[in-house]
């Protein structure tokens, strides 16, 4: 149910159940966390990108399964979004959230989770958990706030309302929005671009700014002391380094 392919340092992950808009059932859950895992410790996995095959992103959970489990739901969130959440976010690497077409729910928790959101022109976002009368999870409760303040959060939350790229754009909920026609061709274009940058620092800044969202300024200048001391004994630092005296581009995915 997730599909897999490395290329040019990009390892794209595809969710795969495309009849019901990639909705995520145990396997989907599970298989998407152990690949983040698996990603975290292969050196070839510069950058990772999460996508949905078919005309979906990822419809939330699968409600044709909700019932026919035993966990109750705070069991059954600690087992299969809360780790795939904690993982992307703490993944020293970038990760893409690609969203091809419509989020829905936790699908749109993980849409949001990505460190660089890509949307398709064609992306309808919805926090839709109130339409079942559920309570948003998989970090939107923690995430929209941050992106669009306290007051919109909780009337896209209350209302469930569509919405579309121009305005995931307008809110902050996508870095870019790329037209749905030539939408798999601009995310690999931009995920390989991404692959070229030293991502080891990349990796760093990622957890300093994550560190940062809960910390105070002293704490942040001290966690950033200490990326810095890692970053700078990176043979990605000397690389830079050497590339700006030489006056030529880096290359970083030789080093
Ligand atoms: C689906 C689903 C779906 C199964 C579309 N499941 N089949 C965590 C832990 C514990 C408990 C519960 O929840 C959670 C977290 C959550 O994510 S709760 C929120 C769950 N998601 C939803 O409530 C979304 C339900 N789906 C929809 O509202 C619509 O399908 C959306 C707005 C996503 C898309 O609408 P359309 O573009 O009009 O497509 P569609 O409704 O025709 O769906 C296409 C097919 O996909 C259809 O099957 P069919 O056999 O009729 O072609 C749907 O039944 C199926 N599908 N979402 N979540």
């Amino acid at each position: 149910v997730v599909l897999k392919a490395l290329e040019h340092g990009v390892l794209t992950l595809t969710l795969n159940r495309p009849d019901k808009l990639n909705a995520a059932n145990d396997a989907l859950l599970l298989g998407l966390t152990g690949a983040l895992r698996e990603a975290a410790d292969d050196s070839a996995v510069r950058v990772v990108v999460i996508t949905g095959a078919g005309r979906g992103f990822c419809a939330g959970q699968d409600l044709g399964e909700v019932g026919a489990r035993e966990m109750g739901f705070a069991e059954h969130l600690r087992h299969t979004y809360n780790p795939l959440i904690s993982t992307m976010r703490a993944l020293e690497k970038p990760v893409i959230t690609a969203v091809n077409g419509v989020a829905a729910g936790a699908g749109a928790s993980l849409a949001l989770a990505g460190d660089i959101r890509l949307w398709s022109s064609a992306v309808t976002f919805i926090e839709v958990f109130s339409n079942i009368a559920l309570v948003p999870d998989s970090g939107s409760t923690w995430m929209l706030p941050r992106l669009v303040g306290y007051h919109k959060a909780f009337e896209l939350m209350a209302l469930a309302e569509r919405v579309n790229a121009e305005e995931g754009l307008r809110l902050g909920l996508c870095e870019r929005v790329f037209p749905a026609e030539t939408f798999a061709e601009d995310v690999r274009a931009y995920a390989e671009q991404l692959a070229a940058r030293p991502v080891r620092a990349l990796g760093l800044t990622k957890r300093a700014l994550n560190q940062a969202l809960s910390s105070t300024l002293d704490e942040a200048l001290e966690n950033e002391a200490q990326a810095q001391q890692r970053a700078g004994e990176d043979p990605e630092h000397r690389e830079g380094l050497a590339a700006f005296k030489e006056k030529r581009s880096a290359r970083f995915k030789d080093v």
